[in-house]
């Protein structure tokens, strides 16, 4: 690069010439931060590009970014149409907004860079891309060619959604080299993915719910865990779809949550304030109130449902093992007395916290509702007994027989509206076999050992005694747009070890714009384009509410330093791994770009020209296909319309299920059950034993101030959202601990150090951090506040997934 260009962006960047990743250049980088600019400055002497902000929060938001002699001005939002309902603009949040900051952000990484000290940390010398292009061939291609194409992993990853230059490129490229280690579920939803498959009969049902619009026909909303004001925050969002569908006063809400979210917040008509993980046991009293009072919908049941009492179990099973015997512990037939273990009001009252009368309330609401509209947030899949705290909360809808009819909702997540927009083909991993994505770390340690039934892998032979080996370890890493590797990964410390560890995985590629906790951990380091320096046609993402839109992002800036786009460093490595001509299959960057847009116009063919979207930058529809009621047609027709599950009705009794908990090996306390069931897990409210070290709850969430760790290194979103842990006084008091006072919080994995924030918000005895912070390594103590170094490697008994708000810690004054 131009010595002149680059001291223009060193000085953009207010480059501080000590921080990692921003150091090898000499010392003539110390230039004042950046000059604020006059707001009044006129557009007419800059120029606009449209782009977008790709972070993973479920919306793509649009955004304007100014720039001026090739450096960004400013960014705003889209605010071109009207503030009117239903034609509104999609106005990023304050994320999108700081958009500026992030691309000049300090650590920017700026070369290609080689390791040079341990791994980890984060010493590394600049090389040229020719070298380490070179050197990622051939550690890709050894690992091949030693260990096999299932020992190459890519970890998991949501930071950058591109659909041209992004994962899909790097996906594509080693699919033509022989694939490499699949991963299934993901951090999102495993557990969901499982409940509705199992329930439904496909996963559908339980990340596609009902569209948020359906809220309009509903005269009761039930939030249990859902918080789209902080987590769906986009313009075009279910935030603001929500906001204003309440704005109608049409319906009553009522939010199931240990915090008092911003979803509530006076707008709220009830919060009740729950223990973590206990949720099931609260659905397991509203069953059985609903049960004893004649409110379940039974012909509903008899019809649509296996499982629910002895007319619908499976051939050979009883009533015994039935639901209804399950909620009232009565064994006979046709009885409503409740037995000693009986799944009353006041046996839930003791674990939820949730007083008894309310419990009565709540489900008399319920059955009162004439269209209750549920939703089962993706928090409580993120829990130790996940599947079934997601299982159990579809029961509401099904007892009541809600589902399938206008203002209702099945308990999944509201289904966004979505125009189509193509992304680089990535083609078909020849390698069969997968893993948990939750268990990379497991795979590293002791991938050989790992089993179809101890450890969920899939796509394995199986062997004489019906169990199957995965029989290899992983090798390689790539990690592009991912902080997976460790900062969104649990059990960090125990992470660093095994990543750290040269010998087990042998080579480590990090993509990524900013020198993250994970970038730390690379052998080879590259520098990935900013979306403001991309150009792409994206769509909303994957749950922008009822507005659908597509933005067309043109390049604001060059690339800044050595940064290029990952799909011609693929087309590089394909060169030098031999596979060029089928990876670009002689097609240009501008070729591939102009049949996305063809493609992209073919499916909405009212799209502009592209010449004209570059001027507009959005286009967007409010419902482009309509209102959605997930599962109307099983509703009107469950013959015509069967399920997917193996009986084609609902399975409140899974067949399927009662075989996995014959026959696969748990972890003692982990249960799978062929019903929905309320399980005391380790480290929950009923752990007593951890109690006694560890007395209180830590959930974490998902934070305004950043998406997981994305955001984590803008200043001005650490000064707008406060990380600390939320804590009720009445357990601050007895610590001695005030709003602001630095405290340790801590467990047998580790020690974090963060503010505490003391507040009435939040129920006592449980407490709660945003997660994300980026993890500080070196000492003991983890200054980041990095809530993942709490918590733990150990999986959900099905999916092996995350349960990673499931936590018991100790908090005392740092
Ligand atoms: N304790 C706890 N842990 C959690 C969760 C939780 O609730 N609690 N939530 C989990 C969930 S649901 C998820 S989805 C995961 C998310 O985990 P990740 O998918 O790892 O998400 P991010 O932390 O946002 O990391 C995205 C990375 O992409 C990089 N990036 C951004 N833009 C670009 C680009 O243009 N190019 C390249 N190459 N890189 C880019 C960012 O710098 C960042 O390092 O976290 C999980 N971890
Ligand atoms: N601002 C922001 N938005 C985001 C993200 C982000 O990082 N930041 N991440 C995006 C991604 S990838 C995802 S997967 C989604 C995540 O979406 P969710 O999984 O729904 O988000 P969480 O914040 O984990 O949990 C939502 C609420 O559930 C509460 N909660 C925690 N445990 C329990 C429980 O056991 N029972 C009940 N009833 N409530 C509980 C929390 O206090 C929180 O208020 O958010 C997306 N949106
Ligand atoms: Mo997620």
């Amino acid at each position: 690069m131009e010595r002149r260009s680059f001291l223009k962006m060193s000085a953009a960047m207010g480059c501080a010439a000590t921080v990692a990743g921003c150091n090898s250049s000499s010392s003539d980088v110390e230039v004042a931060p950046t000059t604020p600019i006059d707001p009044t400055t006129p557009a007419s002497v800059e120029k606009m590009n449209w782009s977008s902000c790709l972070v993973n929060c479920g919306s793509n938001c649009p955004v304007r970014v100014f720039s001026k002699d090739g450096v960004i001005t400013r960014v705003e939002s889209n605010f071109t149409i009207s503030d009117k309902y239903g034609d509104h603009d999609v106005r990023a949040c304050p994320r999108g907004r700081s958009l500026r900051k992030r691309v000049y952000a300090p650590d920017r990484l700026k070369y290609p860079m080689k390791r040079v000290g341990p791994r980890g940390a984060g010493q590394f010398e600049r090389i040229t891309w020719d070298q380490a292009l070179d050197i990622v061939a051939e550690k890709l291609q050894s690992t091949i060619d030693q260990h096999g194409n299932e020992s190459i992993h890519f970890t998991y990853n949501s930071g950058a959604r591109y659909h041209f230059s992004g994962k899909q490129c790097l996906y594509r490229l080693m699919n033509l080299k022989g694939g490499y280690l699949n991963a299934y579920g993901d951090y999102s939803w495993s557990q969901i993915y499982e409940a509705a498959s199992k329930t439904y009969g496909s996963a559908g049902p339980g990340w596609q719910g009902s569209s948020v619009s359906e809220m309009q026909n509903s005269d009761l909303v039930l939030m249990v865990g859902y918080n789209p004001s902080e987590i769906r925050m986009s313009g075009s969002g279910e935030a603001y779809d929500f906001l204003s569908l309440k704005q109608s006063k049409k319906f009553k809400t009522i939010i199931i949550d240990p915090r008092y979210t911003d979803s509530a917040v006076g707008k709220e008509d009830q919060w009740l304030a729950i223990r973590p993980g206990t949720d099931a046991a609260l659905f397991e009293a509203l069953a059985y109130e609903w049960i004893t009072n004649n409110s379940v919908n039974q012909a509903f049941l008899d019809e649509y449902c296996v499982g629910y009492d002895e007319k619908t179990m499976p051939a050979g099973v009883g009533y015994e093992e039935s639901y209804k015997s399950y909620i009232l512990d009565n064994k006979n037939v046709g009885e409503l007395t409740a037995g000693a273990n009986a799944k009353t009001p006041a046996w839930a009252a003791k674990i939820t916290g949730i007083a008894e009368d309310q419990i009565i309330e709540l489900a008399r609401e319920l059955a009162a509702a004439k269209a209750p509209f549920i939703q089962i947030a993706a928090s409580l899949n993120r829990q130790a007994a996940g599947e079934n705290n997601t299982r159990a909360g579809y029961m509401l809808p099904i007892l009541l027989g809600q589902l399938g009819l206008p203002g209702t909702n099945c308990g999944g997540l509201c289904k966004g509206s979505s125009m189509t927009a193509p992304s680089m083909p990535t083609g078909d991993n020849p390698v069969k076999k997968a893993i948990s994505f939750f268990t990379f770390t497991q795979a590293i340690e002791d991938g050989k050992n790992m089993t179809v039934l101890s450890d969920g892998v899939q796509g394995v032979e199986l062997d004489a005694d019906g169990d199957g080996k995965l029989g290899n370890d992983i090798k390689a890493i790539i990690n592009y747009g991912g902080n997976a590797l460790i900062n969104q990964h649990s059990d960090v410390n125990k992470t660093a070890e095994i990543i750290g560890d040269e010998t087990k995985c042998e080579f480590i590629l990090v993509v990524d714009n900013w020198m993250t906790p994970s970038a730390k951990y690379a052998d080879i380091l590259l520098p990935d384009v900013s979306w403001l320096e991309s150009e792409d046609l994206v769509n909303q993402s994957y749950a922008a509410g009822d507005t659908a839109t597509l933005v067309q992002m043109s390049t604001s800036v060059e690339p800044m330093f050595e940064s290029r786009p990952i799909y011609e460093v693929c087309v590089d490595l394909a060169k030098r791994m031999g596979v060029e001509s089928e990876f670009t299959e002689g097609k240009t960057r501008q070729d591939w770009l102009d049949s996305f847009y063809a493609t992209a116009k073919a499916a909405t063919p009212e799209l502009p020209e592209k010449e004209v979207m570059l001027k507009q930058g959005i286009h967007r529809k409010y419902l482009p296909d309509g209102s959605y009621i997930v599962l109307e047609d099983f509703r009107n027709d469950p013959v015509a319309n069967p399920l997917g599950t193996p009986s084609g009705k609902i399975e409140i009794y899974s067949s399927a299920l009662a075989e996995k908990a014959k026959t696969w090996k748990l972890k003692e306390g982990d249960v799978i059950s062929a019903l929905p069931k309320y399980v005391p897990t380790w480290e929950g409210f009923e752990d007593t034993k951890t109690k006694e070290k560890y007395p209180l709850q830590l959930t974490g969430y998902h934070t305004k101030g950043r998406a997981h760790s994305s955001f984590h290194n803008v200043p001005w979103l650490r000064e707008a959202v406060q990380d600390a842990v939320w804590m009720n006084p009445i357990d601050a008091q007895s610590r001695g601990l005030v709003t602001g006072d630095k405290v340790q919080i801590f467990n047998d994995r580790g020690t974090i150090e963060v503010e505490v924030k003391v507040t009435p918000r939040i129920m006592i005895g449980v407490t709660a951090l945003g997660q994300g912070a980026w993890f500080q390594p070196g000492s003991s103590v983890d200054k980041g506040g990095c809530l993942n170094v709490l918590t733990t490697h150990r999986t959900t008994p099905i999916t092996k997934g995350n349960p990673q708000h499931t936590n018991l810690v100790e908090i005392r004054k740092a």
